[in-house]
Formats: structure tokens, sequence, C-alpha cells
């Protein structure tokens, strides 16, 4: 078997989404609204444990403001997040979300080694095109064979669905390919595909478990200027995450 593949998590691997974007996203739903609700950074960080933006505004009331009154809260919580994905997506034309270090190259040079790319997220479908558009240009959507994002399958992470259903589109066994993550639930989905999952860490994410990395690192790192640090996992010559560095952890651990 020979790397065919790199499928990406998008929500804190391919950009801080999670703090510059979905988060001021919905402290800005909940104002309009007028509602009492205002998350703060350390409180996102806990609600961060339920992916799925729906279902974290549903956990949060029942946890954190069990005094809230409200007779629909699916309804209340489909109307919070229908405006908070409208101000996501704005949010990715002002410039305030870049992608990550290492990652627009890694894309490429990726693109010219022919290997093909995929996203597999938990996330709205307009955010994630909105992202990509707004960081890369409107033809890096076509760079991606699949773009599996929220409710194309039943289950968000950690459930494997997402993984299982782009391994499928793309006609691909899981060790053919590489995953891209940056959190405990993230690699818990991924691993239930079977995939290899290489970890780039966050501010949210860098006390998660990561049980059966490849490797976890602070971030993709750049060849010039800078370079990435191995957290968990072997010590490597290299100093970013290129092919070179991909082929030598997947001849490691497939
Ligand atoms: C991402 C998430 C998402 C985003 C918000 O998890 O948890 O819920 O926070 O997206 P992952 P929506 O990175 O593991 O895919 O509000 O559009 O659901
Ligand atoms: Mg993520």
């Amino acid at each position: 078997m020979a790397l065919e593949a790199l499928i990406f998590d998008v929500d804190g691997t391919l950009a801080n989404t999670e703090r510059d974007g979905h988060l001021v996203a919905f402290n800005k739903a909940f104002k309009e609204l007028e509602l009492d609700w205002f998350w703060t950074n350390e409180l996102y960080h806990k609600l961060l444990d339920v992916t799925g933006g729906q279902l974290r505004i549903k956990h949060y009331l029942k946890t954190y403001r069990p005094d809230f009154e409200c007779d629909d809260v699916d309804a209340l919580a489909k109307k919070v997040h229908a405006l908070k994905t409208k101000i996501f997506v704005r949010l990715t034309s002002t410039g305030k979300i870049p992608l990550r270090t290492g990652v627009a190259r890694l894309f490429s040079e990726a693109r010219a080694a022919g290997l093909r790319l995929a996203i597999a997220t938990t996330t709205t479908p307009a955010n994630v095109d909105a992202l990509i558009t707004h960081t890369l240009g409107t033809d890096a959507l076509n760079w991606f064979e699949v773009i599996g994002a929220g409710d194309v399958v039943p289950n968000l992470k950690p459930a494997g669905d997402i993984y299982h259903y782009v391994l499928k589109q793309m006609n691909l066994n899981a060790d053919q390919a590489i995953a891209f993550e940056d959190s405990h639930n993230g690699i818990i989905s991924s691993s239930d595909a079977k995939l290899k999952t290489l970890i780039t860490v966050n501010e949210y994410t860098k006390t998660h478990r990561f049980d059966g990395a490849m490797a976890v690192l602070d971030h993709l790192g750049e060849p010039k200027n800078k370079p990435f640090t191995v957290l968990e996992g072997a010590q490597t010559e290299h100093t970013y995450v290129g092919i070179d560095y991909l082929q030598e952890l997947y001849a490691k651990n497939y």
C-alpha cells in the first residue's frame, strides 16, 4: 500500500476557528437575539467537549442555565445557530481567521505530489466553504475531492461516521490515507475509521489525550523560520510537515 490521500479536520486544525470565529460568532448571535448569555473563553473551553453548535447550545442551557425558561429548546438552538453561522461566514471575509502555520504550504505540496485531499469535519458546510474560499481563493474548493461536513452523517465526532463517509466517497481503505486532527474527539473519530492521525494541538486541546496518534506537534511548521516541536511521538530530523515527513510517518505506522 502507498499513501494516497490526506484528510483534514477543519476547526482547530486548519485554523483557530473556535477562538477566532465560532466563539465570537456565538456571543454576537446571543447579543443580537437579546439573550442574556455570554460565553467566556474559559467556559467555551469546557463547552468544546460537545461537538456541533446546536448540541453545544443545548448542553450549555442544560448544564449552566437550568434557570432559563424556554418551551422549545430545539427551535431556539436552531435559530441561534442559524444566526451564528451567518456571523461566522461574515467573519471569514474579514481576514480575522487566518490558516494555521504550514497549512497552505502543505496543501500545495500535497497537490504537487499528486496526493488526494479531503475534509472531514462536524462543522456546518457553509463555514468550511467560507473559510477555504477566503483564505485560499474560490478555486481552492476544487482541491478537495470530498468535503464531508456536518449533517451528511447521522452522528457527529467523536463518532467515526464522517471519516467512514469520506473514505467511502473516495473509495479508499484507511491504510491509504492519513488524518489531520487537533482534538481528542477528533482522533477518537478518525481512529474509529482505522486512520492513523497526525495531531497539531492548539490552546484548547494541548492537554487532551491523543492515544494512538502518529505524532503530536505544536503546528505543521514552515521550512525557513518556523520549525515544529514534537510534543509526543518519535523525534525526527524533519522540522516541518512536508511530504517526506508524512512518508516517514506512514512507513512507520501502517
Ligand atoms: C468542530 C466543532 C464544531 C464547531 C462549530 O469539531 O465542534 O461544532 O465548534 O460548528 P471538529 P457548527 O473540529 O472536531 O470537527 O456550529 O457549525 O456546528
Ligand atoms: Mg477540530
